[in-house]
């Protein structure tokens, strides 16, 4: 198949998603389009039926803010049209999924039919999407999609609770490459950071409100208090500085290294202990499964779709949001030695049921049936 795939280019997890199924579908045989407005984050190697178009968004004095979607909307037409694509995927809703419709028909004006793929990815149904300044229109392009995703149960659910959709939304959850996510040897780099035996807990997230951030460094602090512990926060966002000034008035600088954006967080998971994502909302949750991945159990909240994925009391504990005295028990529980292998061995076993190549078949599955359909 011709896909064309639409997705944001950066770190975050629809970005992610995409750019791995895409280099999945690739690896397939499936020719991919990648129509972004920069080079994806992780499309970081060579494959003759992989392709990128570059968005071109153009700029004008009396634009306050450049019309992104239009812009979208008219390269998708380009590359469906010269490229001869078979289908569209998007992720994320907004804009994408209206863009699509919007490319649809115009190309529909030109005799050429296109079917779209819609993914629900989390913030786009949960928060962003379900605000009054968007919701019709997403509620509008999820219902015209030709078929449509949702990366969890909990984020289906939601979908039907928040919008008047009527389209059926097929549940495929996140994927791991356990290929690239398998705990390494990095033992110079846990003495590095650990020099007297310590445990180490690591968060990777976005820093945006609904990671809850701070959280991570209560429960870090209550720890501390039991046991010797290090603290690794990767990743940057819009709290960092916030949670910055928090570290120093608790006096934890010393034991939390802030890393900023990684490339290879592989690396860093493959020395961690446990795993800590204590969010608001979070639809499915890839962080704490690349983690688990690398043997890493997770102490996570109940949000969303988090329990689809970490089962509480086997591969960590899933607690209610914001309780960082539960929290900090089932910290101490997990990291407890006669404990922690079982965790960690238990958290790779649940990693393996998200195998690319168990979830990749599911897409391939989608994609045919709309192309039967339409
Ligand atoms: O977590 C984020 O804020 C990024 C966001 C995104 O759309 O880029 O991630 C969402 O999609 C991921 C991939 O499907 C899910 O694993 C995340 O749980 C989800 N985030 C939220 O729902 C907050």
């Amino acid at each position: 198949m011709k896909i064309g795939i639409v997705c944001y280019p950066t770190f975050g997890g629809s970005g992610v998603v995409a750019t791995e199924l895409g280099k999945a579908l690739a690896k397939e045989g499936h020719q991919v389009h990648f129509i972004t407005y920069r080079q994806p984050t992780r499309l970081d190697f060579f494959n003759q039926n992989l392709f990128y178009h570059e968005v071109d968004i153009k700029s004008y004095p009396l634009f306050e803010h450049a019309p992104y979607e239009l812009a979208l909307a008219s390269k998708m037409v380009n590359v469906v049209n010269f490229e001869k694509l078979d289908l569209l995927h998007v992720h994320y809703a907004i804009p994408h999924a209206s863009a699509a419709y919007m490319a649809k028909q115009i190309l529909k004006e030109q005799g050429i039919y296109i079917p779209v793929v819609t993914t629900l990815h989390g913030t786009d149904i949960t928060l962003v999407g379900k605000d009054p300044s968007y919701e019709p229109v997403v509620t509008f392009s999820i219902n015209q999609s030709d078929a449509v995703t949702a990366v969890s149960e909990d984020l289906r659910k939601a979908t039907y609770e928040h919008f008047a959709v009527k389209k059926e939304i097929v549940v495929i959850p996140n994927f791991i490459d356990l290929e690239r996510f398998k705990r390494q040897k990095k033992e110079h780099f846990k003495l590095a950071i650990c020099p007297n035996g310590e445990k180490l807990l690591v968060h990777t997230s976005n820093f945006r409100k609904v990671k809850r951030v701070e959280d991570v460094i209560h429960v870090f602090y209550e720890l501390r208090k039991k046991i010797p512990a290090k603290l690794l926060l990767v990743g940057d966002g819009p709290e960092r500085d916030k949670m910055e000034r928090l570290c120093r008035e608790l006096g934890t600088c010393d034991d939390i290294r802030f890393l900023g954006k990684m490339e290879a967080v592989e690396e860093v998971l493959s020395v961690a202990d446990l795993f800590v994502m204590p969010s608001e909302k979070e639809s499915f949750g890839l962080a704490a499964l690349e983690a688990m991945a690398c043997e890493v159990p997770v102490l996570s909240s109940d949000a969303g779709g988090i329990p689809e994925l970490n089962i509480d009391g086997v591969t960590g504990f899933t607690c209610k949001i914001g309780d960082i005295k539960t929290m900090t028990e089932k910290a101490l529980e997990i990291l407890d030695d006669k404990n922690l292998e079982g965790f960690k061995e238990r958290a790779l076993a649940r990693a393996k049921e998200f195998d690319v190549s168990k979830i990749l078949p599911l897409y391939e599955q989608v994609y045919v049936q709309t192309l039967e359909e339409t």
